[in-house]
């Protein structure tokens, strides 16, 4: 194991614990649905953002997890007062650590299936209904929204050109015809993310979708839209810094699960699947004498 994966393991481990010392029984048990959301000082927009999601979705009760390393504004408490569980992390690693702990937190608190969306208001909360769809119908694991297929407000060619020549490197490397590869509104079965490895800090959403598609997992896209943001700014950095740090996700997750296929190695901890409830056994671990209580 790495210093890293160490490190982020103790950070991951504490942040779990203050939220289910927080939540307690609404962390542990989570309904069939967690929506799960990384903020990144985005006091202002989370608000309205967690307000405008849907109680419900395909029927099935569906909770806000938003996760937020290191702001320093009133995002959690904003995010809070709107309702959703927050899972502050003191120290600010990215996107991509703050999305893999979310899963984790939706995964061991029991909800069957994920979606994510972002905490600045880009996307549409009444597209998620048309993402979960196929996934409820047993038709896919993984269903990301496509701008491509929908529509986008934005206006920058650099931007536009960057979706188009990601979603076909993607899909020459990977097999599967994808239109849109950084689309921040998805749904998938929960357990998918615990089959696939994810290391990355910040530019996460590549090796998400190369991970469930070289798993095998069944992918599977829909039209949505995406917005212009409307408060704060971009945390990725300019259009050329943006494409770099994408691209070298892109190849080196790809060249890391085609050496993976050929030699499976062992998985780091926190990446597993959990069984439901694990959460719990987490807590019920913490007090003095469980261990020998439950033996
Ligand atoms: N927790 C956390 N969330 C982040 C971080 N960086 C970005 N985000 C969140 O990830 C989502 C997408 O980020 P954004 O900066 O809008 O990227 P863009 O839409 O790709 O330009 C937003 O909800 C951000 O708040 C981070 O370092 N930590
Ligand atoms: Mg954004």
């Amino acid at each position: 194991m790495t210093d890293r994966v160490r490190d982020d393991e103790a950070i991951d481990s504490a942040a779990i614990r203050a939220f289910t010392e927080e939540f307690g029984d609404r962390a542990t048990r989570l309904p069939p649905v967690a929506i799960v959301i990384a903020a990144f000082n985005e006091e202002g927009a989370i608000g309205p953002v967690v307000e405008g999601l849907p109680s419900t979705v395909g029927g099935l009760a569906a909770v806000p997890v938003v996760v937020s390393d290191g702001s320093v504004d009133a995002t959690g408490k904003e995010a809070r007062e709107a309702g959703a569980l927050v899972c502050d992390v003191p120290v600010n690693r990215g996107q991509g650590a703050a999305l893999r702990l979310g899963y984790r937190l939706a995964r061991e608190g029991g909800a069957d299936y994920i979606v994510t969306t972002d905490a600045d208001g880009q996307y549409n909360p009444a597209e998620i209904e048309s993402l979960i769809a196929p996934i409820l119908a047993g038709q896919a694991d993984f269903v990301t929204g496509s701008r491509t297929l929908g529509s986008e407000e934005t206006k920058d060619p650099v931007r536009k050109l960057g979706v188009r020549v990601f979603a076909l490197t993607i899909s020459v490397l990977t097999g599967q015809r994808i239109t849109d590869t950084t689309f921040g509104l998805r749904a998938m079965r929960a357990e998918v993310t615990g089959a696939v490895l994810l290391e990355q800090p910040q530019y996460q959403a590549s090796e998400l979708l190369i991970g469930v598609i070289t798993h095998g997992f069944r992918v599977a896209e829909r039209p949505a839209t995406i917005h212009r943001r409307q408060i704060g700014k971009s945390k990725k950095g300019n259009n050329a810094l943006y494409a770099l740090s994408f691209a070298k996700v892109v190849f080196g997750t790809w060249w890391r699960e085609r050496r993976r296929r050929r030699e499976p190695a062992a998985r780091p901890a926190g990446h597993g699947p959990a069984a439901p409830g694990q959460l719990a056994d987490q807590i019920i671990a913490r007090e003095p004498g469980a261990a020998q209580a439950r033996e």
